[in-house]
């Protein structure tokens, strides 16, 4: 007998399920991400109350002391991924990568705490240890009110052409030999290539010999960008984070100096020459000019009025699944590979959720049965072929399936978290 796509999805993520955290897909990713786990706990939310806020509290286990929520937790070591522990250096109480991953957890603890009221105490002990992660970035990552990373890896936006211009402005000197494993699991050309690796891999290097030291890596680290994802989740999340302080009777002065600050900031982001929100290369001085899916996290953050509503109608017109990674009108995109093309399903949920709030409903409907259609008819991959839908990278993946089961589903998703 067939399964329902609602019973895959759950099947996903109960394969998935390494006791406590998920694993973004068997294989090539065999360890906990950070954002990869607040989709999964999303989707876990569905049937499973418990689980869901099990998966937060465990990808909360490995905050560093100074408030930093790694991307990777390498609960268990396998040699499977590659880079392994040892090259990163972290220096947290689990070992994890020494960066960090787009923070979306305020909002998505909000969700799951208006959506199910009596897990309140468990949102309420996550509070102190989600406003010390924010905190970080606004000590560390805050230029001008727009938030930098110091590697790819950090946005989740591994390959897009954003970073180009920041990668090849550095030599990727004195890195030891390595072999990837991500090009054994999945075809070589949905990947980024090895002139990218190996400056992930000396970025990875750089802040591994100054133990992780934000204040050296500010002044020093060649790859210093700012960018929508970050930003955008960030603003977004401080917001939910100023939603839970009031309704607990918490201080919110420093919060809504946080908010303040990042809506100023965000007009960093907008590049007047393209007409866009894209990335701002710190060190060059530079916009980076990429009409990216993170482009379109604008209504989520609640900046910028409808600013992006052209670009997002005319990206609608050139291929027939949105929101693609890259422009298709840009150079440099590729529709099969990662970031350069590609459409992710996760990203789809938080525009749709933006375009929703925002009162955009025929374009949030829209772009939800797109997304409906996609997963429905090409499976639970990594990422999907923005012409014709085809699954790319990694297959039976747990955020795919989460935001299924959360969002995109007929039976079961919703396109309001609140009660
Ligand atoms: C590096 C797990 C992660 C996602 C990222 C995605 C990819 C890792 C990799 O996989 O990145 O962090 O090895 O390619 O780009 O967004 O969190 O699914």
């Amino acid at each position: 007998m067939t399964m329902t796509r609602d019973e895959e999805a759950r099947a996903i993520l109960a394969q998935n399920d390494r006791g406590g955290y998920t694993v973004p897909t068997d294989g090539l990713y065999p360890y906990q991400w950070n954002w990869d786990s607040v989709f999964a706990a999303l989707g876990f939310a569905e049937h499973d109350m418990n689980r869901a806020w099990t998966e937060i509290e465990t990808l909360f286990s490995g905050q560093w002391p100074n408030g930093m929520v790694p991307h990777i937790l390498f609960h268990k070591v396998d040699p499977g991924y590659f880079p392994n522990p040892d090259i990163w250096g972290g220096t947290g109480p689990i070992q994890s990568s020494g960066i960090s991953q787009p923070p979306i957890a305020a909002t998505f603890i909000r969700w799951l705490l208006d959506h199910d009221p009596t897990q309140e105490a468990r949102a309420r002990a996550l509070f102190e240890p989600l406003k010390n992660w924010h905190r970080w970035f606004m000590t560390w990552r805050c230029e001008g009110g727009a938030i930098v990373v110091t590697h790819p890896w950090e946005t989740g936006r591994d390959n897009c052409p954003d970073w180009d211009g920041a990668l090849a402005a550095f030599e990727p000197t004195g890195i030891a030999a390595y072999k990837r494993r991500d090009t054994s699991e999945v075809e070589a050309a949905e990947r980024p290539n090895q002139w990218e690796y190996d400056r992930y891999l000396y970025l990875v290097k750089l802040g591994a010999e100054c133990g992780w030291d934000e204040a050296w890596l500010r002044d020093n680290t060649p790859f210093r960008v700012a960018d929508p994802t970050m930003t955008f989740t960030l603003l977004r999340s401080t917001r939910d984070l100023l939603a839970m302080a009031e309704r607990w009777g918490e201080d919110t002065s420093e919060i809504r100096n946080w908010i303040a600050a990042m809506e100023a900031g965000s007009e960093r982001l907008w590049n007047p020459d393209i007409e866009a929100y894209d990335c701002y290369d710190e060190r060059a001085g530079t916009h980076t000019g990429v009409i990216s899916n993170a482009s379109f996290l604008t209504w989520y953050a609640g900046v910028g009025g409808d600013r992006m509503l052209t670009h997002l109608d005319r990206i609608a017109g050139l291929t027939r699944y949105q929101v693609p990674s890259t422009d298709p009108a840009h150079p440099k995109y590729e529709p099969k590979r990662y970031w350069r093309g590609p459409v992710w399903a996760m990203l789809n949920m938080l525009i749709a959720t933006g375009l929703g709030e925002a009162g955009h409903a025929a374009h949030a409907q829209a772009l939800t049965e797109k997304t409906r259609d996609m997963i429905g008819t090409n499976g639970f991959a990594e990422y999907f072929d923005p012409r014709d839908g085809a699954p790319a990278g990694g297959r039976n993946f747990t955020w795919t399936a989460a935001v299924w089961l959360a969002w995109a589903s007929p039976e079961t998703g919703r396109t309001a978290w609140a009660a």
